[in-house]
């Protein structure tokens, strides 16, 4: 078996690595964190020092941040086909970094309040909000997929993104972004993830 271990919490990012694990097909075990207490323990700070999940050990390799555990599971794992062929190779990191990067910290700063001032765009990363939401809405309208004409691990995290920005008003509701998640999000793994996660949900809030 697989010496694999996820940290989560399925009130978290860590839905965008239940999905990606999920889409491998490998097994792994999970553990469920809580933020009010287990995140911040000394044994989880040694995973992760940020106090943050999703993470995961693979052996002795330990992967935090969502971006790179798709990125990992997906290079680690080939006969699941989510990592990029040569000619996707370019649009899978330009959008898995673009969601990472510009992405998140654009929608996170606006949802906190902070909106960049009109004279200081360029010191920013993502420039403006409405650039991202224009760029990503090209993004995900050229091909059927982000890298291509099929699935891939930049769309588990795009996709993710779009989702919870979705579910959130977080990210504006566009149909080039509905259509998109539509697409993505029609698979097995991605429904066996979410009732996996609904279920822990439950369980977590019953406990608490
Ligand atoms: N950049 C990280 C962000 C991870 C993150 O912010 N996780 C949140 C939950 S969605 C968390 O663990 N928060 C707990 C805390 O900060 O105490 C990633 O992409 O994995």
């Amino acid at each position: 078996m697989t010496d694999l271990t996820f940290y989560t919490n399925p009130m978290s990012r860590g839905r965008i690595a239940r999905w990606m694990l999920e889409e491998t097909g490998v097994a792994y075990t999970t553990e469920i964190l809580t933020f009010e207490s287990s995140i911040m323990s000394p044994d989880y700070r040694a995973i992760n020092p940020m106090g943050k999940v999703p993470a995961i050990r693979h052996g002795k390799t330990i992967v935090t941040e969502c971006a790179a555990i798709c990125a990992y599971l997906a290079e680690t794992f080939p006969d699941a086909k989510l990592a990029p062929r040569a000619d996707e190779r370019g649009s899978y990191y330009r959008w898995l970094f673009f969601a990472a990067g510009p992405l998140e910290a654009s929608v996170t700063n606006r949802a906190l309040g902070f909106v960049t001032p009109p004279d200081k765009g360029r010191m920013a990363g993502y420039g403006s909000y409405a650039d991202v939401m224009d760029t990503l809405e090209k993004a995900v309208s050229t091909e059927t997929f982000i890298a291509g004409n099929r699935f891939t691990a930049a769309d588990v995290y795009v996709g993710s993104h779009i989702s919870w920005g979705l579910g959130f008003g977080t990210i504006e509701k566009r149909p080039a972004f509905v259509d998109y998640l539509a697409r993505v999000t029609d698979r097995p793994a991605y429904k066996r993830a979410k009732v996996i996660d609904d279920e822990a949900m439950q369980a977590l809030q019953k406990t608490a």
